[in-house]
Formats: structure tokens, C-alpha cells, sequence
């Protein structure tokens, strides 16, 4: 987005809510306010100490209604990458990311934050939905090749000059915009994307597909918003839920639409709805993808797991006097609804800050 002068009301509730739940500042309360109110006069826009930049990108995620892994909101890690401003800088600061978030499989919940829109200075951008993404493509007779959800980013990235292999799960490289630059291409190297082959626990012939996934989801397109400034680069990772893989991205019939290949293998009936043979086949799949992380060695959880962590997370923040805002459609797990707890309530829709944002800028 253009940039817009930071909201005094914003800015003076982030810091109350800053001091009330940490009171113990070096600076108080009123001094900090009449700073901010000052460089925003003459400044128009102000600058995060380091506290408040860690206090505000962990209650973003505490306030980010379509999250069912906000218990650990608290652990959060934060690095401050504000200073980083050339794309050289900011993909090796990218890289790192990687390596800390992915910590051999041990995933540590982790954001980067760049710099913030300022009136002097445009906030530099990635162009990737995600840092790591795989590319997709039409293969010469029409048939689809990849993660179809990414087939408009890949021409894109093509266009730039990127030698796309052609195949199943391609690396996309990163697109970093910064301030007065055109943007720059940077590939990311195999020894930091860790990858899980998927196998099943009873089914030999399931590792024959071919099928993976990567390691880490890292959100790399929404905007961070604090305070009324906004970080339009604040990547950020958890770790994964294995329906994210199992029920979308190897399902949906605009990403890999493997259903049907399952089905095939496992010898189910697909003549009729009525067999359930998508059902049986989508269990099996995240059946796989659990199995597959966990002998990997790599930190993923079930939903039935985050389901009770999530109600355990409402409890903790409501005996806290606090809401926890909640998106039913994104909370409940997208197979066997209604076996998980968060299925059987309603819940809170406000819309708190700080909080992150999804712009329409980015391409994939
Ligand atoms: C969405 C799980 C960590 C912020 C989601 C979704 C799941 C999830 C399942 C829904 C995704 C979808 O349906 O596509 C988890 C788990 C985590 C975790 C298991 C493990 C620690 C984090 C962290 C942040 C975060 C560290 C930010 C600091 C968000 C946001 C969304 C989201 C903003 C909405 C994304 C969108 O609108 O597309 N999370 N999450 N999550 N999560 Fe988390
Ligand atoms: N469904 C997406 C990722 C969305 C966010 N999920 C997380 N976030 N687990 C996908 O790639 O499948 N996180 O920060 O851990």
C-alpha cells in the first residue's frame, strides 16, 4: 500500500496496551507517548524501540483470528532486520531465516521483521506468497505439472529469467523488491529447504507416487501492522499442520488433485460418491503425511492436537480477561470437523491490533 501517516489513536493504543501488559519500561508510559506524538509531528511516522517491536508481532499472532497454533504466542521469536535494505541484505537475511526457522526439523516459531513504510522511504518487499513455494506449470498436451496454485507466480518468475525445471515440487526462486530498485531474483539454495518424502505406514507402494513436502510454512506476503506503522515484510513461520498438506495442498483440484491417484493406488471403488472413496483416500493421505514428518524427524502436529491446544490457548487468554478472536470457517480442521472441539462453539470475530494483513500485491 501507499503509505499513510500512522494513526495517533493506533499509536497511543499500542503503547498502553504495550505498558499495561509489560509495566516494567525503562521509559514510562506518558514519556513514551509525548516522544511518539513528538517525532510523528515532525517526523510523521516513529520508530519501535526493540521491546515494543517484540511485544507487537507476538500479540499479532495472538490476534490473528484464522490461527488455531496461537497458544505459544508468547514464544515467538522476533528478529529485528530493519536495517537491512539493499536485496543482497535482505535475501541473506531471508536465508537465515530459514536455517534459524527450520532448525533440522526442530521448527522454531520465528518473524523477520524488515523495515516499516516511512514517508521517506518505501518498505522493501518479497514478491512470494510464502519463501518456500513450489512452481507450477502445463505441460505440452495441457495436463498440469506442479502446484497449480502458483502457475501465474512461476510465468512471472520465467519472465525474469528463471530456468524453470519443469517438474513436480520446483523450488520457486525469491523476488526482492527494494526501494528504487527493479526487482531482483535469488534462488534458494537446496541445503536450506528441508523436505519430506511421503510414505505411508502400511502401504509400501505409496512411496512410488513420489510425493513431498517441505518442511516449513513461512508467510512471507502479509503486512504487519503496529501501532499504526506497517511492516509489509514480516515473515513469519510456524510449524505445519499436517491437514494444511494432507487436505489441501496434495487435494484441492487447483493445487495437486491427488485424490483420484490415491484412490487408485489403495484399489477403492470411485464409481460411486457413495463408496466414500475420496474420504478413505484423504484419510490415508494425512495418514502418510503425519507418519512421514514424524520418521523424518520433523515438527509437524494432527489437528485433533491443535484442536485442544487452541482450547486450551481460549482458556489461558480468557482467564487472562482477554477475547480471542476466531474465524470458525479457518479454525475448524478442513477433515473430521466434527470430531475436534473447536467444531461445537462459536467464537469472537473482533478484529484486534497489532495484527497482519494481507494486501493484494503479492503475486503467488
Ligand atoms: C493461519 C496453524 C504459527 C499466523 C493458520 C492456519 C493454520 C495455522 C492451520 C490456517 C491455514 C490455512 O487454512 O491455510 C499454525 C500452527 C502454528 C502456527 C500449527 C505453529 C506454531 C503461526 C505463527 C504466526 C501465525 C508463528 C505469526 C507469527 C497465522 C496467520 C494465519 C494463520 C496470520 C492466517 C493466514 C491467512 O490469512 O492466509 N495457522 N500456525 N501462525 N496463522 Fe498460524
Ligand atoms: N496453509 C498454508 C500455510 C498457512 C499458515 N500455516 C501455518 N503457519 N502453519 C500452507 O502452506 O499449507 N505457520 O506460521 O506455521
Amino acid at each position: 500500500p501507499a503509505w499513510r501517516v500512522p494513526d495517533w489513536q493506533e499509536a497511543e493504543d499500542f503503547v498502553r496496551l504495550f505498558h499495561t501488559e509489560q509495566p516494567e519500561q525503562p521509559v514510562p508510559f506518558g514519556t513514551r507517548l509525548r516522544q511518539i506524538r513528538e517525532s510523528l509531528d515532525h517526523t510523521g511516522t516513529y520508530r519501535h524501540t526493540h521491546a515494543e517491536l517484540e511485544f507487537g508481532a507476538r500479540v499479532a499472532w495472538r490476534n490473528a483470528s484464522r490461527c488455531i497454533g496461537r497458544l505459544y504466542w508468547k514464544s515467538l521469536r522476533v528478529l529485528d532486520r530493519r536495517a537491512a535494505l539493499t536485496g543482497a541484505e535482505i535475501h541473506g537475511h531471508l536465508l537465515d531465516h530459514l536455517r534459524l526457522a527450520t532448525n533440522e526439523g526442530r521448527i522454531r516459531p520465528l518473524i523477520s521483521v524488515f523495515a516499516p513504510a516511512t514517508p521517506h522511504r518505501p518498505a522493501p518487499r518479497v514478491w512470494n506468497a510464502q519463501l518456500i513455494r513450489y512452481a507450477g506449470y502445463r505441460a505440452a498436451d495441457g495436463s498440469p505439472v506442479g502446484d497449480q496454485a502458483h502457475t501465474a507466480f512461476t510465468d512471472v518468475v520465467r519472465r525474469m529469467g528463471w530456468q524453470a525445471p519443469g517438474g513436480w515440487f520446483d523450488v520457486l526462486p525469491l523476488v526482492v523488491q527494494t526501494h528504487g530498485d527493479k526487482p531482483q531474483l535469488f534462488d534458494v539454495p537446496r541445503d536450506l529447504v528441508l523436505e519430506v518424502p511421503i510414505e505411508h505406514p502400511e502401504e509400501p507402494r505409496f512411496a512410488a507416487l513420489g510425493l513431498r513436502w517441505h518442511a516449513l510454512p513461512a508467510i512471507s506476503n502479509m503486512r504487519l501492522s503496529i501501532g499504526g506503522i506497517d511492516y509489509p515484510l514480516a515473515p513469519f513461520n510456524g510449524w505445519y499442520m499436517g491437514t494444511e498438506i494432507g487436505a489441501r495442498n496434495l487435494v484441492d483440484p487447483d493445487r495437486y488433485n491427488l485424490l483420484p491417484v490415491v484412490a487408485g493406488l489403495l484399489g477403492l471403488d470411485t464409481s460411486r460418491e457413495s463408496t466414500l472413496w475420496r474420504d478413505r483416500a484423504l484419510v490415508e493421505l494425512n495418514l502418510a503425511v503425519l507418519h512421514s514428518f514424524e520418521r523424518a524427524g520433523v515438527k509437524i502436529s494432527d489437528h485433533h492436537t491443535e484442536s485442544h491446544r487452541f482450547l486450551t490457548h481460549l482458556a489461558r487468554e480468557e482467564a487472562q480477561g482477554r477475547v480471542v478472536p476466531a474465524d470458525w470457517s479457518w479454525i475448524v480442521p478442513p477433515v473430521s470437523g466434527g470430531l475436534t472441539p473447536v467444531y461445537h462453539r462459536y467464537y469472537d470475530e473482533a478484529d484486534l491490533r497489532p495484527n497482519f494483513y494481507l494486501d493484494d500485491e503479492a503475486r503467488a
